[in-house]
């Protein structure tokens, strides 16, 4: 039983998804795939159903409707959490997150229970961004990390290791937030946990095919519910509230 699963969730990627899902599998041979479409318009899930009907290590789960990344990635994690995976990776489908670095990001998650890819410490690096976007980029990291007590960086990347037992303490049940929020949200958890996160540099590419599905509305949920959680003490150095009862397993 390999240990490692990449979850790429995907929303009309047909041309981006056979070429990621083959540098995955060449650059950390023993992992497996977990695609999660949200039925694409473009094919891009029968598209996913063909790769893993021709390997064993590709799966695929179709989700009925577009519903955010947060809530693809949240099903991907609930599906590798209840199949004994103990190390769980976000990746993009775009290309932004090179899958020739992701042994550097699972070296790094021996020692640490999050692994953040990050372009805003040393060594990180972004390729083929406009200036509108690095601002917005880092303007959202400064903003949430000012306002949430938070020490990492790159708050909103989504290029993440996260270890079985890491996400079994974050109390996955309380992640709302659809879009670019998720991430904040998730670190947010993992900081209120107690878990160790470390940073590691990545290059992030922007996409040359598809389009992207950031949107200002994506934009305004980050805004506004980075803004409720500063204002109502929500930030970093609080800690998690236990639940009364304890979350069901899966
Ligand atoms: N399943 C699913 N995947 C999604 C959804 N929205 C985005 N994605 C995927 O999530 C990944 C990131 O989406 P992008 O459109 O690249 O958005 P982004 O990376 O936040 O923004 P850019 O930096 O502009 O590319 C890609 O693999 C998308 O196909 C969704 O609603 N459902
Ligand atoms: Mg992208």
């Amino acid at each position: 039983m390999p240990n490692t699963l990449v979850i790429i969730p995907t929303y009309n990627e047909i041309d981006n998804l056979e070429p990621i899902v083959s540098r995955v599998r060449a650059n950390v041979v023993d992992a497996e795939v977990l695609i999660v479409d949200d039925s694409s318009p473009d094919g891009t899930g029968a598209l996913a159903d063909s790769l893993a009907a021709r390997d064993p290590h590709v799966h695929v789960l179709h989700r009925a409707a577009k519903n955010g990344l947060g809530a693809a990635y949240l099903e991907g994690f609930s599906w590798g959490l209840s199949r004994g995976y103990d190390t769980l990776v976000q990746m993009d489908a775009d290309g932004s997150h090179l899958p020739e670095q992701l042994p550097s990001l699972l070296a790094a998650s021996e020692s640490a229970d999050v692994v953040m890819g990050s372009r805003w410490v040393p060594g990180g690096h972004i390729v083929n961004w406009p200036w509108h976007r690095r601002m917005l980029s880092q303007g959202g990291s400064t903003y949430s990390r000012f306002l949430l007590r938070l020490n990492q960086r790159d708050v909103t990347g989504g290029y993440r290791v996260y270890t079985a037992s890491a996400l079994e303490r974050m109390h996955l049940s309380s992640v709302e937030s659809l879009g670019y929020c998720f991430q904040i949200d998730m670190l947010l958890h993992a900081v209120r946990a107690g878990l160790s996160v470390v940073e590691v540099p990545i290059t992030f590419v922007e996409r040359t095919h598809g389009s992207s599905k950031m949107s200002g509305r994506i934009v305004i949920e980050a805004m506004g519910r980075v803004t409720v959680w500063g204002l109502t003490g929500q930030g970093a150095t609080h800690p998690m509230p236990v639940p009364a009862v304890a979350a069901p397993r899966n």
